[in-house]
């Protein structure tokens, strides 16, 4: 350590309390001998100390004072040092325990609920306290529980012993030092309790004080400040306590009294404390409290954990409890309810607080050891009976004097001798108490005791403005109810019958369950003018007085506003209970017997009539404001609204709960909900995700408690209303949790109203709580259900809803977490004896599923599990029951608490490991919208439809759909090569040299061809494993359709297999045919060759010089004998039409002799000729009961079919014959295989003379078209014809050779024009396609069938002409094909792109070659063109025939020609691209044509919608259900002959209606639309999403009625009035929707 000599620095204060200081200083220069500090305050020197050290702690300071402290040093040399000095002032003792307990921030800023209930690490973990700061945290957490060991905070110290420095002063431990101050003393209970009160503010307080009291703790009645000296009266804390007792008068009828302690009239006595007293004042109380079964320490008192240590700041707290009696004599310790208050401290030092409670109080109890005869305490004027109780320390005869002084009766004074034991007094103080319960004529209420407060100074904690504002407004309101039924009709007129005549209208709107015989789009018509005019009664209701008031108190400062609805709340629970309690308890009573039920269903009705609850206003705001938006944009009224849901946002926020459901109508007012939460989304954005706890069960099993407990949150429990409904909450997650969690918010959802199935039957509302159950399943990550052992029915009831609800979200891909809470269990080794109830369980689960199952169709479900991952072991929770004994005096049992805790800690643990991630808010909201859409209709399994899911469907198909065509185009571009291979076996492009025969080349291409398959396959499934396994995007959602990709993928690579496997077969063949050609022709070119070798060298001979025409005859005469000479081989041609004749023959043979016969009828020649025709004769016999209807229906249908797989084929032959190859059997065989597929697909066609005349008339049309093709292909390739064609270039080769001319150049162009371009051309013919392909891929409307789809329909509407319009509907694959085709086509400056890319990649590839084979040793053209076209030989396909065409007669120099060739090929690079080329000619000449690939691609399955005709969106070739996004009205697919008028039924409306179709696939029979899937049942037909999803079809059909209706000869459609006001934007809006496009 340096001291600064020169400046002495002044002695640091390292920490100060109430009493003590710390100070350290820097040594001076110099050896010390000792330091003297002295303490001064003003003048006088209150302390000096020596020490050798350089710190010291001064103790014994007074609290709250400033002192100088200075040091000086006395240095070994004898010399003295200046002093130096510091100031520094001692905390007040208030302070200090703030500071102790680590509470001084809040003493301004005041705990608030949200902080105490967010989720932090400390709330999950079980650590006990380790040092004073932990203490009131633990406290907090356990009270929050109601934990009645809450108090037990004493925690054990490790280094108490810590106080006094070490002497080892070379390293200051400040650490340790500090420690050990603040260790140096535990903080007493009452102390903390103090301490904690004045640090929360007034909701805290009120919380506290209820927990407390449920625990049977006393609560602070008069909370007093030491610094000030002053206290408060804690009413506010107070007022939300409840309870509920049976005094005597009531003990006969069984009633009981239900009110706010505040309010209740009864007798207090006090207790107090006169100077020392030997005798525990607050022990005794517990005794004289507890009934003789159970002791239980309301009051703190000395020998508790944490009561012994001295009390700093809790003197002069008034605690208060109350005695309440529940009706039964043996029990009752006093049978009126009394209130008795203990204060703490001497009566000394607290007279205001003994004048107040000597005021208030019926009697008061002075306890003390010794009474002095001034007493000048006990003279305070008092309405209270003074009781002085002393014991055998007390000097009698001070006593006496003291009585007679303060003239106190002589049964006043009490004392309790050496021999009288605890029991005794006590019971002696009863019988006392007893006497003045019955006969005190005082009876304040808490709140009457403000005056007195006032009076003396007390200050009030309801005298806060924010509090009194809030009072005013509220009472203004609730002033005003005098009758709660007629106060609802008047005020919230809005919730009444209107708005459930509207929630059963919505209902039918998707229901449709008394459409009777009217047309359905009519009908829904009607329904929509009939909700349009009730919205506008709705709206005809001005906003009421009471309403308008309770939102201006809504717009109050947050302060105010809280205190607002906790006023509104106070003084409508008030008006119930007063209203209600009788109700209630009668409808207890019936519930239980089953007897009375239409008295049972009045009080049911009367309940709900009268209660009367803040929900009701917020329902109300919810109305107006759904109301109004129906109103004009501009409307003044409603842009004043607009401000509502951002209230209300804000509002639960602050804890508030909002109301999802709305339990009496059974609806959720969803704009005004989904406003709400886009509001909250807003205020936390980003910080949005959220995690959802929900609790279901019956009502009145304790749902509301255990979440109260759990979370620390305020869900009304039974007392005070009956309203039905689910209630969410939002709980904030600490900072700390988030990451682990996850989340940012957790979501509670209580439930209110579920009945018992026989209570739900009286009021029909059992399907209403089978949706709630839904809906809140639906929305849940976690579902707790609840029940209550003890009805084992009702427990039945429940557990069928909720099984039911579980089944339909398995279908919709949530899986909500479900335990299972079993209350009220009494046995605390209630699991293991379970064991065997939870087997019961299971099993009974398992019924339940089996016929919940049947209900939703759903019938491969079997057991429970089979719907939700649930583990009997470890899904069931035992919660003993609530109270520790018989209430009201019961404390909650702490095996409660701790129950619940444990619960609780499980369920933060499934949440951390939640498989996916949090929704945000956004995607809550979308759940409720979907869930409840879906629970509207009947069918919630097939209706419900859901943006999340489709979103994550598309994803999936997008990426899949990338990933199918990175395997196709591999699997082309490895064909295209091998192809090449093929082709090039054999000649001198042939690198290498490793097969010996075509055969042997074959085969190993097959077998890398297996090895490329199987990589791909691999490839891909492991992509989707990998794509299942992300957390985000919501995977889980499809995970349903996981293997169907599995399987599609395994398809795929079966049919690329055959494919390509095919088309090696081809090539094999074909090059085989080609190598005996080339062989033929080789021979004839050499011939021709030596001939004219041999002719130049006789003219040679004959003369030097020869003209061209001596020459040319020459020539022809050499020619004409050659060919003479020659022999010439004829390729033999196949007889195709036999040929496809056997295959055909062979492709039926098992299809049975009818189909034999049936061939043989008419020759495959005689076929084909004319379009195919669908006669209805081949319905000869087709049954009689078929009608004409269904006739006309079938025959379009199967005609069209039929076109399709025609189209098909043709397709296919088209493409083989632009080949321009020799024909090849596999191709008769794949057509067969594609009429089969697609004849197997069809449900339509089990017609075996259909089939029959269709292949026949198939294959004609193929074997004609094989035909000519073959014809063409000997054509072009017969050895006489091709060595003519090439006479002329013979005959110039023989002159220029002759002449001895430069050949050169024309030879580097002929290689260029004849081998090398065309070389090229195929190769950009091969690979131009894929990239086409994958460019057009890129397109948003070409990533899935859905987008195609909805880019199509979108075009349709923009474009708006009927003709497009009509082929979509008649002509679909038509119009599509050529849709496609136009899209491509519009690119086709991409299309030149990429062909000039290839190009110039040849061209570079070409000089290559060349660069590289002249580095090589040729020796002359003919070898360097060998190595150029060896170079090319992977790449570059070049025909053997011109090649040995070329090379005949060429003595071209080899540097020359190489210098020509290098020229010509770059000529070539620029010549070839070309712009202006026909695009359309151009891609029918690709190998792989985009337009085809696409339309594959996008036509998808192909089928479609068997009512209407719109095409099937599902992904992949292996789906399972087919859907289509958007139905179209009937007429556009069918024309209906019934009525002669074209119908304006959409599928996706009709099949939710009563209606029947009758078709060939249901053999003429009549079938309900709803039972359609017993029919079509790969079809899945959602209804529509929301009721003018379909309002693009409607548009279209109004639009274009009359042009349809001439088309079909038909009358035009009824359109419905309301139709007529669609416009375009809603058509576009609502094809948006329906596609689910952003
Ligand atoms: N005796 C007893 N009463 C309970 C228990 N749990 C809750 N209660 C009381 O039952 C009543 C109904 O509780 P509540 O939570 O509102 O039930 P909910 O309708 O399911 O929400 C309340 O008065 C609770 O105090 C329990 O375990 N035992
Ligand atoms: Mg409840
Ligand atoms: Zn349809
Ligand atoms: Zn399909």
């Amino acid at each position: 350590m340096s001291a600064n000599k020169s400046i002495q620095v002044p002695p640091t204060v390292v920490r100060v309390s109430d009493v003590s200081v710390i100070l350290f200083w820097e040594p001076p220069a110099g050896e010390v001998e000792s330091y003297t500090v002295s303490c001064c305050r003003g003048e006088e020197v209150v302390k000096e100390l020596q020490t050798d050290g350089t710190s010291l702690t001064i103790r014994d300071l007074q609290p709250g004072r400033d002192y100088l402290f200075s040091v000086c040093a006395q240095l070994k040399d004898g010399l003295k040092r200046e002093p130096t000095a510091t100031s520094a002032g001692t905390k007040t003792r208030f302070e200090d325990v703030l500071e102790v307990l680590g509470l001084q921030q809040y003493y301004k800023e005041k705990l608030s609920l949200d902080k105490i209930l967010q989720i932090d690490q400390k709330s999950i973990t079980d650590a006990p306290p380790e040092s004073n700061t932990d203490v009131v945290w633990y406290f907090l957490k356990k009270l929050m529980m109601v934990n009645v060991t809450a108090r037990n905070v004493d925690y054990t110290s490790q280094n108490m012993s810590a106080g006094e420095l070490t002497d080892d002063d070379s390293v200051f431990d400040l650490d340790g030092l500090t420690s050990a101050m603040c260790l140096g003393d535990r903080i007493h209970l009452l102390d903390i309790m103090t301490a904690l009160f004045h640090c929360s503010d007034g909701f805290v307080q009120q919380e506290l004080s209820r927990k407390m009291s449920m625990c049977q703790f006393a609560v602070p009645l008069l909370l007093p400040n030491c610094d000030s000296n002053q206290c408060t009266l804690m009413l506010w804390a107070l007022r939300d306590i409840v309870k509920r007792y049976r005094p005597k008068s009531l003990s006969e009828t069984k009633g009981f009294k239900e009110e706010r302690i505040v309010h209740s009239e009864i007798p207090m006595i006090s207790f107090v404390r006169l100077g020392d007293c030997s005798l525990s004042k607050s022990k005794t109380l517990n005794q004289l409290l507890s009934n003789s079964q159970q002791y239980h320490d309301t009051f703190v008192h000395r020998d508790m954990e944490g009561g012994d240590c001295p009390r700093t700041i809790s003197n002069g707290l008034a605690e208060m409890t109350w005695y309440l009696p529940c009706g039964n004599k043996n029990i009752d310790i006093f049978d009126e309810p009394v209130a008795v208050v203990n204060l703490h401290g001497d009566i000394a030092s607290f007279e205001t607080q003994f004048s107040f409670l000597c005021q208030t109080s019926s009697a008061v109890f002075v306890f003390f050891d010794n009474v002095d005869s001034e007493c000048t305490h006990l003279m305070t004027k008092s309405r209270a009976h003074i009781f002085l109780v002393g014991n055998q320390k007390t000097n009698r005869s001070a006593l006496q004097e003291v009585a007679t002084k303060i003239q106190l009766p002589k049964g006043n004074i009490m004392l309790k001798s050496k021999t009288m034991n605890d029991a005794n007094f006590v019971k002696k103080l009863q019988n006392i108490m007893r006497k003045f319960i019955v006969d005190s004529k005082l009876r304040l209420q808490i709140e009457e005791m403000t005056s007195v407060a006032h009076n003396l100074g007390v200050q009030v904690d309801e005298d806060r403005p924010e509090c009194q504002n809030a009072k005013r407004n509220a009472d203004a309101i609730t002033a005003e109810i005098h009758d709660t039924l007629v106060f609802k009709k008047t005020q919230l007129p809005r919730q009444g019958q209107i708005w459930k005549k509207l929630t059963s209208i919505e209902k039918e709107e998707f229901r449709l369950q008394r459409a009777g015989s009217k047309n359905i789009e009519e009908y829904k018509s009607d329904l929509l003018k009939c909700k349009l005019y009730l919205l506008q009664e709705q709206n005809k209701c001005d906003i009421s007085i009471a309403m308008s008031c309770f939102i201006k108190g809504l717009l109050s400062p947050v302060a105010e506003r809280s205190y607002f609805l906790k006023w509104m709340r106070i003084n409508l629970d008030n008006l119930s209970s007063e209203n209600l309690s009788d109700l209630r308890e009668q409808y207890k009573e019936k519930s239980k017997s089953s007897n009375n039920k239409e008295e049972f269903k009045k009080i049911d009705e009367q309940l709900s009539n009268s209660s009367l609850g803040t929900e009701h206003f917020f329902r109300e705001m919810g109305q107006i404001y759904e109301a109004s938006l129906s109103l004009p944009e501009s409307d003044p009224s409603r842009e004043q609204l607009q401000h509502l849901p951002r209230l209300c946002a804000q509002l639960l926020l602050d804890g508030f709960p909002l109301e999802l459901v709305d339990g009496d109508a059974s609806n959720i007012p969803l704009r005004w909900v989904s406003d709400v939460l886009a509001q909250l989304n807003e205020l936390v954005s980003p910080n949005n995700k959220i995690l959802v706890v929900t609790v279901l069960g019956v009502q009145s099993t304790g749902k509301s408690t255990l979440l109260n407990t759990m979370f620390g949150v305020q869900f009304a429990v039974s007392s005070g209303r009956c309203t039905r409904g689910a209630f969410m909450l939002l709980i904030k997650i600490s900072e700390e949790m988030k990451t682990s969690l996850n989340c940012d918010f957790l979501v509670i959802v209580d439930t209110e109203g579920l009945k018992s199935l026989e209570l739900a039957q009286l009021d029909n509302s059992h399907e209403h709580d089978n949706e709630l159950a839904t809906l809140v399943i639906g929305l849940s990550d976690i579902t707790l259900i609840n029940t209550a052992t003890e009805n084992s029915t009702e427990m039945k009831d429940i557990l069928q809803i909720v099984v039911q609800a579980f089944l339909r979200m398995k279908e919709v891909g949530r899986k909500p977490n479900c335990q299972f809470v079993h209350q009220k269990v009494s046995d605390v080794s209630a699991h293991e004896k379970n064991l065997r109830e939870r087997k019961l369980l299971l099993q009974q689960l398992n019924e339940m599923t089996q016929a919940a199952a049947k209900m939703e169709r759903k019938e491969e479900n079997k057991s429970f599990t089979d719907v939700m991952d649930y583990d009997p072991d470890t899904g069931n929770w035992y919660i003993p029951g609530l109270w520790n004994g018989n209430p009201p005096m019961a404390p909650v049992n702490a095996g409660y608490s701790e129950a619940v805790y444990e619960l609780k800690k499980n369920l933060m643990h499934i949440l951390e490991n939640h498989e996916s991630t949090a929704n945000n808010i956004l995607e809550f909201r979308e759940w409720i919208t979907s869930l409840w859409n879906a629970v509207k209709h009947e069918n919630f399994i097939f209706s419900f439809r859901n943006s999340l899911v489709a979103d994550a469907y598309m994803r999936l198909c997008t990426e899949y759909n990338k990933w199918e065509w990175e395997f196709k185009k591999a699997m082309y571009t490895w064909s295209t090569n091998a192809e090449i291979k093929i082709k090039n076996f054999g000649t001198v492009a042939c690198a290498s040299q490793e097969h010996q025969s075509i055969e042997q080349l074959h085969t190993d291409l097959k077998m890398s061809a297996i090895n490329e398959l199987a990589k791909w396959e691999r490839k891909l499934l492991n992509n989707l494993v990998l794509y299942f396994e992300q957390k985000d995007g919501h995977v889980y959602l499809v995970e349903g359709y996981k293997q169907e990709f599995e399987n599609c993928t395994r398809m795929l690579g079966i049919q690329l297999k055959s494919s390509v496997f095919n088309e090696l077969h081809v090539a094999v063949d074909l090059k085989r045919g080609q190598a005996e050609l080339d062989r033929v022709k080789e021979k004839h070119t050499k011939e021709i060759e030596k001939r004219v070798n041999k002719l130049i060298e006789s003219c040679r001979k004959k003369h030097a010089q020869m003209t061209d025409e001596e020459l040319d005859t020459e020539f022809d005469e050499m020619w004409s004998e050659a060919l003479k000479d020659l022999e010439f081989f004829k390729q033999k041609p196949l007889d195709i039409f036999a040929n496809v004749g056997s295959h055909l023959r062979e492709n039926m043979r098992n299809k049975g002799s009818h189909a034999c016969e049936e061939l043989s009828k008419k020759s495959l020649m005689d076929c084909g000729l004319s379009p195919f025709k669908y006669t209805a004769d081949v319905w000869k016999k087709a049954k009689q009961q078929l009608y004409e209807l269904v006739r006309n229906e079938s025959l379009v249908n199967v005609q069209n079919s039929a076109e399709q797989i025609i189209a098909a084929c043709q397709q296919f032959v088209s493409e083989k014959v632009e080949r321009k190859n020799n024909y090849h059997e596999t191709f008769i065989l794949e057509i067969l295989h594609i009429i089969d597929t697609d004849l197997s697909n069809d449900q339509m066609i089990k017609d075996m003379d259909f089939e029959v005349s269709l292949k026949q008339h198939i294959c004609a049309t193929a074997a004609r078209q094989f035909q000519k093709m073959q014809e063409d292909f000997l054509s072009e390739n017969d050895p006489y014809l091709c060595l003519n064609k090439n006479k002329e270039k013979f005959s110039a080769d023989f002159k220029d050779v002759f002449n001895k001319q430069d050949q050169c150049h024309k030879k580097a162009v002929e290689f260029t024009e004849r081998c090398l371009k065309v070389a090229v051309k195929d190769f950009i013919n091969r690979s131009l396609g894929a990239d086409i392909m994958g460019e057009m891929q890129t397109h948003q409307e070409f990533h899935t069938r859905t987008d195609f789809q909805y880019s199509v329909l979108q075009d349709l509407l923009e474009k708006h002409r009927f003709h497009d319009f009509l082929r979509y509907t008649r002509h679909y694959e038509d119009y599509v094909k050529e849709w496609i085709l136009l899209k491509i086509c519009a690119c086709s400056s991409a299309v030149y792109d990429f062909e000039k890319k290839h190009i110039q990649s040849c061209v570079r590839s070409i000089e290559d070659a060349v660069t590289k084979a002249k580095e090589g040793d040729t020796e002359n053209v003919k070898s360097l063109v060998e190595e150029i076209c060896k170079e090319l030989g992977d790449k570059l396909a070049i025909s053997k025939e011109a090649l040995d065409t070329f090379m005949v007669l060429n003595n071209a120099d080899m540097d020359t020609f190489a210098f020509w060739l290098t020229s010509c090929v770059n000529d070539l690079g620029q010549s070839l691209p070309n712009k202006d080329k026909n695009i359309k000619k151009r891609l029918q000449r690709l190998h792989v044509k985009p337009q085809d690939e696409l339309f594959n691609k996008m036509i998808g399955c192909g089928k479609q919608c068997p009512f209407c005709q719109a095409p099937c969106e599902a992904s992949g070739s292996a789906h399972s259900e087919h859907f289509a996004s958007l139905h179209r009205p009937q007429a556009l697919g069918n024309f209906k002959w019934e009525t002669g008028k074209l119908t304006t039924d959409i599928c996706s409306t009709i099949v939710n209606s009563a209606r029947r179709f009758q078709s060939v696939a249901t053999k003429g029979k009549w079938q309900p639309y709803k039972k359609y899937r017993e029919i079509y049942p790969d079809w899945k037909i959602v209804p529509d999403i929301s009721l003018d999803s379909s309002d693009y079809w409607k548009y279209m059909l109004k639009e274009f009625n009359k042009e349809f209706a001439q088309v079909y000869q038909a009358e035009p459609a009824d359109i419905p009035n309301i139709w007529m006001s669609i416009t375009k934007s809603r058509a576009v809006k609502s094809l948006k929707t329906s596609f689910n496009i952003k």
